[in-house]
């Protein structure tokens, strides 16, 4: 299976090297596509560096810094254009141990997308504070119930996609920057009728580098998932009203 691995950049300098070598010898078929969104401290050079020396890794810059969602849909269209069969989202920061990578690979024989996940039983969380965790589990427990959803980790940003699941999406109508946007395509996939499965990660907290989480990106997230939430509840009920 031809294979792409999507990694998202901004100001990542530091983690990059120790992301990409483990990730080439993790799983040496794949491709990687870096996005840099002209990260200020050079990350962009360094990846293109990295591109000269492999003929197996790729870069695309963006002028400015214009959130996750949009990086990867830059990323996917670049993939869709070539012949890859199956993606991979994967943060550059060490978060997600490509070592694990294999074993979602694997999953996708018997799904269209495959969820890296905390919260499964075998999934975990290294070095996070109480607080963070709190705020994902509720973040994802809230998304679960509005959107109907039998995913546990909906916001995980640890994935495989089948070329065929991002085909029959619209990217270009995404609009959801930061978090929003895993639940947004966990959403759409779903809505398809489409096979979700999780397989349980080990996540580590990043180290080096600056997160680029902030309560703007949560913000976004909530309001989106009560905005798609509402609308399909509304859109239920009228049809089960008007029989169309
Ligand atoms: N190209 C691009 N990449 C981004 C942007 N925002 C975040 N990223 C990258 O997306 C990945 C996830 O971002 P993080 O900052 O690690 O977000 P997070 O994991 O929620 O935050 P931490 O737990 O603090 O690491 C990393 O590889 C980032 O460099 C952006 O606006 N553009
Ligand atoms: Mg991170």
């Amino acid at each position: 299976m031809k294979i792409l691995t999507v990694i998202p950049t901004y100001n990542e300098i530091d983690a990059l090297p120790t992301t990409i070598d483990r990730l080439r010898a993790a799983l040496p078929e794949s491709d990687v596509l870096i996005v840099d969104d002209s990260s200020p401290d050079g990350t962009g050079e360094l990846a293109e560096e990295m591109a000269a020396a492999d003929e197996q890794i790729h870069v695309i810059h963006r002028i400015k810094k214009d959130g996750l969602g949009g990086a990867y849909i830059a990323g996917f269209t670049w993939g869709l254009r070539r012949d890859y069969e199956a993606f991979v989202e994967l943060d550059a920061d060490g978060s997600h141990q490509p070592e694990q990578l294999p074993d979602l690979i694997d999953k996708l024989d018997e799904a269209d997308l495959v969820i890296g996940s905390r919260w499964v039983p075998g999934g975990a969380v290294v070095n996070w504070p109480v607080q963070r965790e709190v705020i994902s589990r509720a973040g994802s427990f809230y998304s679960r119930t509005m959107l109907g959803l039998n995913v546990r980790d909906i916001t995980a940003g640890f994935r495989v996609f089948r070329r065929s699941t991002l085909e029959d999406i619209d990217l270009k109508s995404i609009k959801s920057a930061g978090y929003g946007f895993q639940v947004d395509m966990t959403f759409r996939v779903a809505r398809q009728g489409k096979t979700i499965k999780e397989v349980p990660i080990t996540f580590v907290e990043r180290t080096m580098g600056e997160s680029k989480m902030s309560s703007g990106i949560v913000l976004e997230a909530v309001a989106n998932v009560t905005k798609w939430g509402l609308g399909a509840r509304a859109s239920a009920l009228s049809k089960k009203l008007t029989g169309r």
